[in-house]
């Protein structure tokens, strides 16, 4: 059983994630209004600022409360209950992240910061938007470190055993999370804050940029390692069967803490100062990281197949007709998954050296992270949603629900296809991304390019529109499930957490020497960025005083 203290932080998770959905949410809302030229804002309220809050409380503020929510309802149900201690340093945690979360958004919305999700230097915000940005991290740190000290007191109680693959995944993302935050945490806390607040008076713009990316790309699979985890743990459940391979499993999750980190050029392909030489090597470590992503596929499969099997599937694709297509649970992650190829299909052409030359800063870009982020990660989190939340209250998911969940899921899919597939190809023809102006000053040629069927901003805002309208359902879901649908009165109708069982028995237990693979990736950190951050930093140009452009 979850403990009353648990229940109450995953809940409080929750309600911040979806409090940041619903006005995110509506600030893409406008934006693809406003670059289709149908919406004019008041005067004190621009794009830049519209799109600052929608990359904020979509893809930090939100992700990361509902990572914190599943992890530890997640954690609990695996290793048990908080200690005291761990439940005081968990809310301290809570709180802390909580005020950065506000500070930002205040600052975001007073139009101090409309500096993107990426505050790229030498664009200049509030001071106090950056110590919001450093609150957050450091809070999530704290929350962070208890639960690894959650899982340390197993570790000790259980001597020699295998940790449960849930707790360990768990433990793996946040280990990534730490490393990774070391490189915004620095930029933040020593370039930033000194500049804003005028103590400084210029930033290195390029260190500044290598290390918020040496934080960017592990981020994006701090987002995406909790949805492999619904993926490897939670899915063979629904569908009635087990954890294809645990060591696959444990090993993948090892090869993002090593290769997550050592990749942060290919978000600076195009940069000048630094060498090709360190570029491409980056580049090699790419390749690298998909590794264990194209594991994740593979198992996925497996346990489908392996399943339907057991179930009397015979023909070849027999097993695909043997999978709970009317259980929204795993039908909502089915889509977030199927996203998942052509989404890391386009992360594999960003990330080849030549190809970026074409797609960086055009909206080809923005489309990538609407199929990766907007749609494997976020709806593999309403996936999840369905069933975290009664599971919190104990209310029931009533069928009601259940029709309105499938509602939500199939407009989101159709809003989101509709959108970055038109995202995609107009960035291909050279749309350009982070800016409010979409045409080319009415060059009669230029109009021509953008109108095509999905090669035009009207299909975009068509798609935005869908999107919103889904986000809206999922809201009423959330709503409904946390405060209005009947109680489950008998333990047989209460919503369970579906956790699938993994076999460890032949798990080796190398796989668990977390010193090793901390070691391990520091080691490829230093080998992939000390030459050239030292160059960044010898032979930095003169500094760069603060822009405000907005
Ligand atoms: Fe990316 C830019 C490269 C994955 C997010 N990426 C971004 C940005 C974001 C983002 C937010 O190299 C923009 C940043 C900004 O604001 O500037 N990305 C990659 C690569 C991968 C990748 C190589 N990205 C992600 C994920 C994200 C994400 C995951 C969020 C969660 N990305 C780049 C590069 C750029 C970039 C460059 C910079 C571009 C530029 O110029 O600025 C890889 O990790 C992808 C590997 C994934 C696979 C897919 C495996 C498939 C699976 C599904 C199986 C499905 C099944 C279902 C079983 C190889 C696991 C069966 C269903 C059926 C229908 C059959
Ligand atoms: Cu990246």
């Amino acid at each position: 059983m979850i403990g009353r203290h648990e229940k109450k932080l995953s809940l409080s998770y929750i309600g911040v994630a979806y409090a940041a959905f619903l006005i995110g949410t509506f600030c893409g809302l406008m934006q693809v209004f406003i670059r289709n030229n149908a919406l004019k804002l008041p005067s004190w309220l621009d794009y830049y600022q519209i799109l600052t809050a929608h990359g904020v409380l979509l893809a930090l503020i939100y992700t990361t409360y509902f990572i914190f929510a599943f992890f530890i309802a997640g954690i609990s149900k695996s290793i048990g209950n908080f200690s005291p201690g761990v439940t005081f340093a968990s809310w301290a945690g809570f709180w802390v992240t909580t005020f950065g979360t506000v500070l930002a958004t205040v600052m975001i919305i007073s139009g101090k910061a409309s500096v993107l999700y990426t505050f790229y230097a030498p664009l200049k915000a509030s001071g106090w938007y950056y110590v919001g940005l450093a609150l957050f991290i450091i809070g999530t740190w704290i929350s962070g470190f208890a639960i690894i000290g959650h899982y340390a007191g197993w570790k000790k109680q259980n001597k020699g055993a295998i940790s449960p693959l849930f707790a360990f995944m768990t433990v793996a993302t946040l280990i990534l999370w730490i490393i990774a935050c070391l490189g915004v945490v620095a930029t933040v806390v020593f370039q930033y804050i000194p500049w804003a607040f005028g103590w400084t008076k210029t930033i290195n713009v390029e260190l500044s940029r290598t290390l918020f990316w040496y934080f960017g790309h592990p981020l994006v699979y701090f987002w995406l390692l909790p949805a492999y985890m619904a993926w490897y743990v939670i899915v063979p459940n629904i569908i009635g069967g087990k954890v294809f391979s645990d060591s696959l499993a444990r090993l993948a999750f090892v090869l993002f803490i090593l290769f997550s980190m050592p990749v942060g050029f290919h978000h600076q392909m195009v940069e000048p100062g630094i060498g090709s030489f360190w570029k491409f090597l980056q580049t090699v470590l790419t390749f690298m990281v998909i590794i264990p992503s194209l594991m994740t596929a593979f198992s996925i499969f497996a346990v489908f197949e392996t399943t339907g099997r057991d179930m009397g599937a015979k023909s070849l694709f027999g097993w695909f007709k043997k999978l709970p297509w009317r259980d929204v649970r795993f039908t909502s992650i089915f889509i977030a998954m199927a996203f998942f190829i052509p989404g890391g299909a386009g992360g594999i052409i960003n990330a080849s050296f030549q190809l970026d030359e074409a797609v960086h800063n055009t909206l080809w870009v923005v489309g990538h992270f609407h199929i990766t982020v907007g749609t494997p990660v976020a709806m593999t989190f309403m996936g999840l949603t369905f069933w975290l939340i009664p599971y919190l209250t104990g209310r029931k998911f009533t069928a009601a629900l259940k029709r309105l969940a499938f509602i939500q899921i199939f407009t989101w899919s159709i809003g989101m296809f509709l959108m970055s597939t038109s995202q995609h190809i107009l960035g291909l023809m050279g749309a350009p991304r982070r800016t409010a102006y979409a045409g080319y000053n009415g060059n009669p040629q230029a109009k021509e390019w953008f109108d095509g069927l999905f090669s035009n901003h009207v299909t975009m805002a068509i798609g935005g529109s869908i999107l919103f309208l889904s986000a809206a359902i999922l809201i009423y879901i959330v709503l409904v499930s946390l405060f209005i649908s009947p109680k489950a009165e008998h333990e047989k109708d209460a919503v369970q957490f579906p956790m699938a069982e993994s076999d460890v028995s032949r798990t080796p237990k190398f796989l668990e020497n977390w010193g090793l693979w901390i070691g391990i990736s520091l080691t490829l950190i230093l080998f992939a960025y000390a030459i050239p951050v030292l160059h960044m930093i010898q032979h930095a140009p003169p500094g760069s005083p603060g822009f405000k452009t907005w």
